[in-house]
C-alpha cells in the first residue's frame, strides 16, 4: 500500500524546493497539525531561512516586511482554520502595495466541508480578489511531475507583485513513516522584470515645457531607477519633490507645506507634471496636483497600478525606464523655474528648523528632528498615522531606505513589519504611535529573530492624536473626541518590554531622548517618548501657516 504520508511530504519538497530554486529565500511558519508535510518538507531544506511565528497574524505582516526589504517573494505556511483567516489583513495590504507573497494555507479534503469535521473551514479563494487563488489539490503520485512546474507558475506570477495563495489539501497520516535526509539547494534568485517604457510621450512634452516638475511618490519594492531619473532631472534644471517613500536616497528631505502659501502657489505654475510611483503621500501635494489639474500630467510605475487619487492624470506609463533613453531626450527647463523650487525648499527647510529650535517643550516634532540628527540608522520604519505625515514635515532623513505600509494604510501589523524589514538592515529605527504599538505588542515575542540593532521609538503622545485634525474635534462636547476616537490607553510600555525581555527607556525630554539614542545596545531596544500632543498640533499648524 501507498505511504501517504510519504507521498505529501515529497509533494510538498518539490513544490517548496522548486520556489528556493527560483530564488525564495525565506519561510514564516506557523505551528499546526495539518500543515505538517509542508512543515516537514520546509524543515528539511537546509538552505531555507525559517522562522516560526505563533501568530498568523503577524507571520504574514513580517513576511509582507522580508518581501519588501529583499524584493523577493517570501513564503508563509499555516494549518487549516481560522489561522488561515489571520493572514487576512497583511494579504490586503500586500495586493494594494503590489508585495509578493506566496500563502501556503494547509487544508483538511474537499469531503470534510460543511460536515463538522474539526478546524475545517470553507478555504477556497479566502481572500476573494485581494490574493490568486491556485489548489494544489490532494497529493497523488501520477500528478507529482507537476507540481514544479506549478511551483514555477506561482513564483513568477508572484514577481508581478501579487499574493498568491495556495491551498493544499492533506490527508491522513500527515508524515511517513521515516524522513528522508536534509537537501541543499542552491537558488538561482530570478529577480523582478519589467518590460521597458516607451518615452516617446515623454520626450515630446519635455520638448515644449519651459516649467517641467517632476514628483516622485513612494516606491514600494526599491527596483526601479528612480535616483537616477531623479540625478537627470537635476542636471537637466527640472525641479523635483521626493516623498519620504520614493526612496531616492539623495532626498533632500523636504516638507510640502510651502505649497499651502498662496502667493507662492502663484508662481508655482508648471506647465508639465511628471509623476513617478505610487499615489502621493502629502495631503498638501495633492492639493497642488487638484489646483493644477488643467495641467498635462503623465504618471511612470513599474506595474501597472493606475494610481490617480486626484483624478488629474492624462497617461499613465507601466514599465522600466531605460535610463540610456532617457539621456537621449533634450530638455528645456527655466533655470530661474529651477531655482525658484529649491530655494523655496531650502527656505522652507531653514524656517522648520529655526520653528523647531524656538520650541523647548518636547514634542512629536522634536522626535523626528533629534531622530535625523542621531542617524546612525540605515532603514526606516513609519508607522501610519501622525509618523509618516510627521517624518516629512519635521524629519530630515536622508541615506536611508524608508519603509511604510502605504497600500491600506493600517496601523495594524506595525511591528511585525518593521522587523521584516530590518532583515536586510544591520541598523535600523522604528518610529510608532501608542496605539499602533499595543495593537501589535504580541509580535515582540518575534524579537529573537531578528538579528539588527533596531531602535523601536514609540510616541507616546497620549492615544490617537491624528483624530484631533478631524472636524470631530471642533465640536464642543471634546469627550467624544477622547471617548471614540483618540482613546488614551493606560498600559505601561515598560512592562511590555520586560515581558519580552526588551530593554527599555522612558525619555520626556531632548536630552534624555539624545542619552538614551547613544547608549550601546544590540538586538532590539524600546524607547518610549512621552511627548507634548498639544504643543505637537501647534507646531503643525505654524509649520503649514508660516509659508
Ligand atoms: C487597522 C486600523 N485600524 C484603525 C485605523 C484608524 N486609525 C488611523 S490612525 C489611528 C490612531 C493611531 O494612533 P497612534 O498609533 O497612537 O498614532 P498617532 O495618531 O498618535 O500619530 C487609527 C485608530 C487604521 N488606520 N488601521
Amino acid at each position: 500500500m501507498e505511504d501517504i504520508g510519504l507521498l505529501a511530504y515529497q509533494w510538498s519538497l518539490d513544490f517548496l524546493s522548486q520556489l528556493h530554486k527560483n530564488g525564495v529565500t525565506d519561510c514564516i511558519i506557523s505551528p499546526g497539525s495539518r500543515s505538517t508535510p509542508l512543515v516537514l518538507a520546509a524543515a528539511s531544506i537546509d538552505s531555507l531561512q525559517k522562522r516560526i511565528v505563533i501568530d498568523e497574524r503577524s507571520a504574514a505582516f513580517q513576511a509582507l516586511g522580508i518581501a519588501k526589504a529583499t524584493a523577493r517573494p517570501v513564503v508563509l505556511i499555516c494549518t487549516s482554520g481560522t489561522a488561515a483567516a489571520n493572514y487576512f489583513p497583511a494579504i490586503v495590504e500586500a495586493n494594494l502595495s503590489r508585495v509578493p507573497l506566496i500563502v501556503i494555507t494547509a487544508d483538511r479534503p474537499s469531503k470534510l466541508r460543511n460536515i463538522g469535521a474539526q478546524q475545517t473551514i470553507d478555504q477556497v479563494k479566502l481572500y476573494g480578489n485581494h490574493a490568486q487563488y491556485v489548489e494544489l489539490g490532494e497529493p497523488n503520485s501520477d500528478d507529482l511531475k507537476r507540481i514544479p512546474k506549478i511551483a514555477n507558475q506561482v513564483f513568477f506570477e508572484s514577481l508581478k507583485g501579487f499574493p498568491i495563495h495556495v491551498n493544499a489539501a492533506f490527508r491522513k497520516p500527515l508524515q511517513p513513516e521515516s524522513l528522508p535526509n536534509p537537501i541543499t539547494i542552491y537558488p538561482d534568485y530570478v529577480h523582478f522584470h519589467f518590460p521597458k517604457v516607451d518615452l516617446t510621450d515623454l520626450a515630446n512634452e519635455l520638448t515644449v515645457a519651459n516649467k517641467p516638475l517632476f514628483i516622485f511618490g513612494p516606491s514600494v519594492i526599491p527596483l526601479l531607477n528612480f535616483s537616477s531619473i531623479y540625478d537627470w532631472a537635476i542636471r537637466n534644471s527640472i525641479p523635483c519633490i521626493t516623498e519620504i517613500l520614493s526612496q531616492i536616497t539623495a532626498n533632500q528631505s523636504f516638507t510640502t507645506t510651502f505649497l499651502n502659501d498662496p502667493d507662492l502657489k502663484n508662481y508655482f505654475k508648471p506647465d508639465l507634471i511628471v509623476r513617478f510611483g505610487r499615489q502621493t503621500v502629502s495631503s498638501v501635494l495633492d492639493q497642488f496636483l487638484v489646483e493644477n489639474s488643467e495641467i498635462n500630467q503623465l504618471h511612470f510605475d513599474y506595474f501597472d497600478v493606475w494610481h490617480d487619487a486626484t483624478f488629474t492624470t492624462a497617461q499613465h506609463f507601466f514599465g522600466q525606464i531605460e535610463m540610456d533613453e532617457l539621456n537621449e531626450i533634450p530638455t528645456f527647463s527655466d533655470e530661474n523655474w529651477f531655482e525658484l523650487w529649491t530655494n523655496s525648499i531650502q527656505e522652507n527647510r531653514l524656517q522648520q528648523e529655526d520653528i523647531l529650535n524656538e520650541e523647548q517643550v518636547f514634542t512629536d516634532a522634536h522626535v523626528f528632528q533629534n531622530l535625523s540628527l542621531w542617524n546612525i540608522f540605515d532603514g526606516l520604519h513609519l508607522s501610519n498615522s501622525y509618523p509618516i505625515r510627521d517624518s516629512e514635515t519635521f524629519g530630515n532623513f536622508k541615506d536611508k531606505k524608508v519603509y511604510c505600509n502605504r497600500g491600506a494604510n493600517g496601523i495594524d501589523g506595525v511591528i511585525s513589519t518593521a522587523l521584516g524589514n530590518s532583515v536586510t538592515h544591520t541598523e535600523f529605527c522604528t518610529i510608532i504611535g501608542d496605539i499602533a504599538f499595543l495593537h501589535d505588542a504580541s509580535s515582540l515575542v518575534n524579537h529573537n529573530q531578528y538579528n539588527s540593532n533596531h531602535t523601536l521609538v514609540v510616541i507616546n503622545n497620549g492615544g490617537g492624536q491624528i483624530f484631533g485634525m478631524l472636524p470631530i474635534s471642533k465640536m464642543s462636547d471634546k469627550s467624544l473626541l477622547k471617548t471614540y476616537y483618540t482613546t488614551p490607553q493606560s498600559f505601561q510600555i515598560e512592562s511590555i518590554s520586560k515581558a519580552f525581555s526588551i530593554p527599555f527607556y522612558r525619555v520626556e525630554t531632548c536630552e534624555e531622548f539624545n542619552l538614551a539614542l547613544n547608549k550601546d545596545f544590540s538586538g532590539l531596544r524600546i524607547i518610549e517618548c512621552v511627548t507634548n500632543s498639544e504643543i505637537a498640533h501647534n507646531l503643525r499648524k505654524k509649520m503649514a501657516k508660516n509659508n
